[in-house]
């Protein structure tokens, strides 16, 4: 979303500072969600990395203090002499969607330049890489949404599927409630009675994974009562008769006999959303997070594009992104295939334009590597010999992360960059203090691909550095410094616009000036006198013949179908009180209390079923590990589905059990749907 906070001198608080919402930022106006309210806990927490520090070994636990020169020479001799033992490729890089544009382009461009190895990946592809697929797929283009918030309030028909966004992103809930208030239907599909789901006007409540046959289900209605645009599909789109042919056998009979849910339910959301003189259809995780998280994404497409609702007011389709920088964070080369501007590593002409911004030779240039989990499973393999994160926590947030432990014990070297010793930084050999977001100028784009200016509002704690200052001075231990020559971050920054120049996200037209003046600028903004662009695709889509593409989708299976060993579907997802691996809200008080650890909500049917009484913990087990929980008994789930939040680690790591199956083309986790056996204790 990204939100618009400030921080002000404050006598109630011991830090004599507070967070208030930013009364003029064009996003959110005036509003902040708990984590936002409370973001500065996390900042000057006690707990914050002010030191470099190393450690010998795997076994001592005991670190050590050193300087920053001493820090930087010792990695840069380590990683120079693995290299010279094992090739440029034995070191790997794992960034963040939490890290600013300028950030994470750095951070491509240093494993390609001054590592010179192909093996760079980022938490993101846990996060959007699905929905970055199915749009690229479908339209030609990945941005979070076709269209800016402020559309949603002119929409008359609303799907939200898998996106809990009254929990996720509460800030956006305005727009929501606008609508509905000026007589918008809202339809919520999600396994579970969300929070989201108590202003809908319709909620399905779908077992996890059957996304598509329901969709189908809605074509099929949407097909057979002829209430599809045939002029939008005719002159706007390829594919038709491949969807008409795949939904035929998805009657409403057969699809309520398949997902439970009623064929006049069926058949109602097909007609409201495909008469609707405007409709807006936005996804998350929930669908996403699969081994068919792109097919499931662009079913979800398909009804826009057969309805003709996209490219004109009131209308579009948005993935609702994940992190901070969610959006960025993908575009500027922190993805294994990607160099700045989306453009393709693999790419000959992509290759020689970015080479030459960065003064090397096309040739120098490695190619395409791994996506984020299989870059673990190549340390878990040997080949990766030395590793730095910088912005993510992995050994919490990785499916199956019981792999992750094993593989990070295996390295002859982990640099971990963070604010705190998270549970991936137990295992590094250098732990070094990075910034936080309220230290660090830069830019961040949101779910709407506007692009903002964030300034710096406070001193860097102790002996930390900015993320841009590590990695520059890294570069150059590595004896790659004058490639990383900036006099400050704007200076970083004017070099990734250039380097996006001619790209699909071109940033080539805006500066920080504009973006100060201008409160945010929609990428694509190809020139200084351009004034971006917040709709897109308002006369054609981004394939070259100018047409989006329609699939036709066969519902698939997840990878790990329940059976009768293991009867029960594990999904897993957010709360509103913590984020992600929770290594920033679990050391926040106010949001820690509220949930301190993690409860399974199970249906009354499955509590019956297991035996459960009162004052009962239950046992959830996988193929892959089991865990026990306190439960929250519920109507408001499907009743085989049990739901388990993310954020914590150790005991609490609910990713001990999930599936590290990845979908065929995102290489994304299924996240979302695994197979467990449930008993009390
Ligand atoms: N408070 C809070 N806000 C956050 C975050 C956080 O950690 N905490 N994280 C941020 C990030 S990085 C992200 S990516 C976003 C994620 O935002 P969301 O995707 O909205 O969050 P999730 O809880 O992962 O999943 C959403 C919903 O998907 C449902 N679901 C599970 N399986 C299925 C299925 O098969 N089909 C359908 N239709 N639904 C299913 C779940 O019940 C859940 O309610 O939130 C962002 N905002
Ligand atoms: N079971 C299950 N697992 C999931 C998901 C799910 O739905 N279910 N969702 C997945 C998704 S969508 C995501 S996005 C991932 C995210 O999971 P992670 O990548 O683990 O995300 P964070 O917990 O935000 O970790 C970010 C780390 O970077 C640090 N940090 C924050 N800002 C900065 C900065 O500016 N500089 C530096 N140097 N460090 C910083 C924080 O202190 C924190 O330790 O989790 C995924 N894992
Ligand atoms: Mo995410």
């Amino acid at each position: 979303m990204q939100c618009g906070l400030e921080i002000v001198p404050s006598e109630r608080t011991t830090s004599g500072l507070s967070i208030k919402p930013s009364q003029n930022f064009p996003v959110a106006t005036g509003r902040l969600c708990q984590k936002g309210l409370h973001a500065l806990e996390h900042v000057l927490h006690s707990e914050r990395l002010l030191e470099p520090f190393f450690k010998i070994g795997n076994d001592s636990q005991r670190w050590q203090q050193i300087t920053w020169d001493q820090a930087f020479t010792d990695i840069a001799g380590k990683i120079k002499s693995l290299q010279t033992a094992y090739g440029p490729d034995a070191i790997g890089v794992y960034g963040g969607g939490s890290l600013t544009n300028e950030v994470s382009y750095l951070l491509g461009k240093f494993t390609r330049v001054a590592l010179r190895s192909k093996y760079i990946d980022y938490n993101g592809r846990y996060c959007m890489s699905s929905a970055a697929a199915a749009s690229n797929q479908a339209f030609g283009l990945d941005r979070g949404m076709t269209m800016p918030l402020t559309e949603i309030s002119n929409a008359k028909y609303i799907i939200l599927a898998g996106t809990n966004i009254a929990e996720c992103q509460p800030t956006m809930m305005p727009y929501l409630l606008e609508a509905k208030k000026k007589g918008a239907v809202i339809v919520t599909i999600d396994p579970r009675n969300t929070m989201t789901s108590k202003v809908a006007d319709i909620h399905v409540r779908l077992q996890p994974g059957f996304d598509s046959v329901f969709i189908n289900g809605l074509l099929h209605v949407m097909i057979e009562e002829k209430l599809v645009d045939q002029r939008f599909i005719g002159e706007r789109t390829s594919g038709f008769e491949q969807v008409k042919e795949a939904v035929k056998p998805f009657t409403p009979a057969r699809v309520e006999a398949l997902t439970g849910v009623l064929q006049a339910v069926i058949r109602t959301v097909a007609r409201g959303f495909a008469k609707a003189e405007t409709g807006i259809v936005l996804t998350a995780r929930g669908l996403e997070q699969q081994v068919n998280g792109v097919e499931n994404t662009l079913n979800y497409i398909n009804l826009t594009l057969v309805t003709g609702k996209i490219g004109r007011p009131g209308c579009g389709y948005g993935a609702v992104t994940g992190q901070a920088n969610g959006q960025g964070g993908r575009e500027h080369g922190q993805k294994a295939d990607q160099l700045p501007g989306y453009r393709l590593i693999e790419d000959p002409a992509a290759r020689g334009y970015v080479a030459k911004i960065w003064g090397i030779d096309p040739n120098e240039l490695p190619g395409k590597g791994v996506s984020a989990y299989e870059l673990l499973q190549k340390v878990d393999e040997g080949e990766i010999k030395a590793l730095i994160v910088l912005g993510s926590n992995p050994l919490v947030s990785s499916p199956n992360n019981r792999m992750v432990e094993r593989a990070l014990q295996k390295l002859d070297l982990l640099v971990v960059v963070d604010m705190f010793e998270t549970e991936t930084a137990r295992y590094a050999h250098y732990l070094l203090p990075g910034s936080s977001f309220a230290e660090a100028e830069g830019t961040m784009t949101n779910l709407e691909g506007r692009v903002f200016h964030r300034q710096k509002a406070l001193e860097l704690p102790g002996n930390s550095k900015l993320d841009f200052h590590i990695i520059c001075r890294l570069a150059e231990a590595l004896g790659r410094g004058a490639y990383f020559q900036y006099t400050d971050i704007e200076d970083v920054f004017r070099e990734l616009t250039a380097a996006t120049a001619g790209g699909k996200a071109d940033y080539s037209g805006i500066t920080y000036r504009r973006l100060q003046e201008e409160k945010g600028l929609f990428w694509p903004c190809p020139s200084p006198n351009h004034p971006g662009t917040p709709h897109l695709f308002e006369q054609r889509f981004h394939h070259p013949d100018g047409k989006a593409k329609l699939f036709g989708i066969q519902p698939k299976m997840p990878a790990e179908p329940i059976d009768s060993e293991y009867p029960y579907v594990l999904t897993t997802g957010r709360l509103a009180n913590h984020y992600l691996s929770g290594a920033q809200t679990r050391r926040t008080d106010a949001l820690n209390k509220k949930a301190p650890v993690p409860v399974a909500e199970i249906h009354p049917w499955l509590a019956k079923r297991i035996g459960l009484g009162t004052g009962n913990q239950i046992r959830i087990t996988s193929r892959r590990g089991s865990l026990c929980l306190e439960v929250k008994v519920t109507e408001g789930i499907q009743p085989r589905t049990v739901f388990v939040p993310f954020h914590w680690g150790d005991e609490n790591s609910i990713n001990v059990l999930t599936n590290d199956a990845l979908d065929p083309t995102s290489r994304m986790p299924e996240f979302k749907i695994c197979a467990v056996q449930i008993e009390c204790i």
